[in-house]
């Protein structure tokens, strides 16, 4: 089977946005940095990457005959808002396991930004006080059968919509949809940037970039603080997702590059680079980027262009995947 035959229900306004960083680029001083918005790729909820995935998953909910989606995630987890909105928007029940992924001291932390719009959208939010942790949890399976002893049919979807069987399509979609955007805006984006946790996301990606004819590095920036779980987690994702798009060959390892170092200690603490990235980000293009995911990312990429290690004449996509708001989660950030 191709890409194009798996059913896909429309949940984005389209093709979402593609322009160039041009500030940043210059302040940097070497490769040309753009950026493709997830985080307004969609009408539901502020969309973001999990919209992107959902649209392949959706139809498999359908065929089903689900009528609650039971998901997990952290406190702030923004894919669990984006499964919400989808709920809403299909006119399902959403069941959301929020757990205490992350020790933050703010206050309002269970209480603004992604979890208040599950709320408001009507989800069934649930606080468990577990850890971080991207596998299948007891607290997950325990709301699956809570809604089947209801008399509900449950359609589960795990952490990130990653260790799903379709969770790669979405951004395989991606991988196609920059191909087209290249064309129409006459450039090659031979470097891809992207943050990693559940993996799926860049797992996708380097599965549907494999089929096009020009190579390109597809570097992920792993912000869970875990490397070893978020390599094996993309390449397996990135394996599966090619055989099931009929790509005819293997995978090279070199196809496969999740960086180290950005992350910090812990999966949802900032540190200085991240609070670095989102200063600049916000001082010189107006683009809003979150502690948690995308400030880790662009600490990265901010590193691995300045010191050339991304070559000066590269053409660099950054693929901004949402999350900002999350950022009311972490007021005690910016203070001064
Ligand atoms: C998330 C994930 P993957 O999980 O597909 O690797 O994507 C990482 C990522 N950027 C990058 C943003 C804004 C994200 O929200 N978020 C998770 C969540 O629960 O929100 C799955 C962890």
């Amino acid at each position: 089977m191709a890409l194009q035959d798996f059913p896909r229900y429309p949940l984005t306004f389209g093709p979402s946005p593609v322009h160039p960083l041009q500030r940043l680029s210059e302040h940097l001083g070497g490769a040309r940095i753009w950026a493709k918005r997830e985080d307004c790729n969609s009408g539901l909820a502020f969309g973001g990457n999990k919209t992107r995935k959902l649209e392949y998953i959706v139809p498999d909910v359908l065929a089903q005959g689900a009528d609650t989606l039971v998901s997990i995630g952290g406190y702030q987890s923004n894919h669990t808002r984006q499964v919400a909105a989808v709920a809403a928007r299909l006119g399902l029940k959403a069941v959301l396991v929020q757990e205490k992924w992350v020790d933050w001291p703010d206050v309002v932390n269970d209480r603004v930004g992604n979890i208040q719009l599950s709320r408001i959208m009507g989800a069934d939010v649930r606080l468990d006080p577990s850890g971080f942790g991207v596998g299948f949890k007891d607290s997950w399976r325990r709301a699956l059968e809570d809604v089947r002893e209801a008399g509900g049919v449950p359609y589960g979807i795990p952490a990130g919509a990653s260790d799903h069987k379709l969770g790669g399509l979405g951004f395989a979609n991606w991988a196609d949809e920059v191909a087209v955007q290249e064309q129409e805006l006459g450039v090659f984006f031979d470097t891809i940037v992207v943050c990693s946790v559940t993996g799926s996301t860049h797992a996708g990606m380097i599965a549907g970039f494999a089929g096009q004819d020009r190579p390109r590095r597809v570097i992920g920036i792993d912000a869970s603080a875990r490397i070893t779980e978020t390599r094996e987690q993309v390449e397996r994702i990135a394996r599966n997702t090619a055989e099931l798009i009929g790509l005819d060959r293997e995978l090279r390892d070199d196809e496969i590059t999740v960086l180290e170092g950005w992350a910090g200690d812990y999966y949802g603490i900032p540190v200085e680079s991240t609070l670095e990235a989102m200063r600049l980000t916000g001082r010189l293009e107006g683009v809003i980027i979150d502690p948690v995911y995308e400030g880790k990312s662009m600490a990265g990429l901010i590193d691995l262009v300045s010191s050339s290690e991304i070559p000066k004449d590269s053409n660099v996509l950054y693929a901004h995947l949402g999350g900002q708001p999350a950022v009311n989660a972490y007021s005690a950030l910016f203070t001064g």
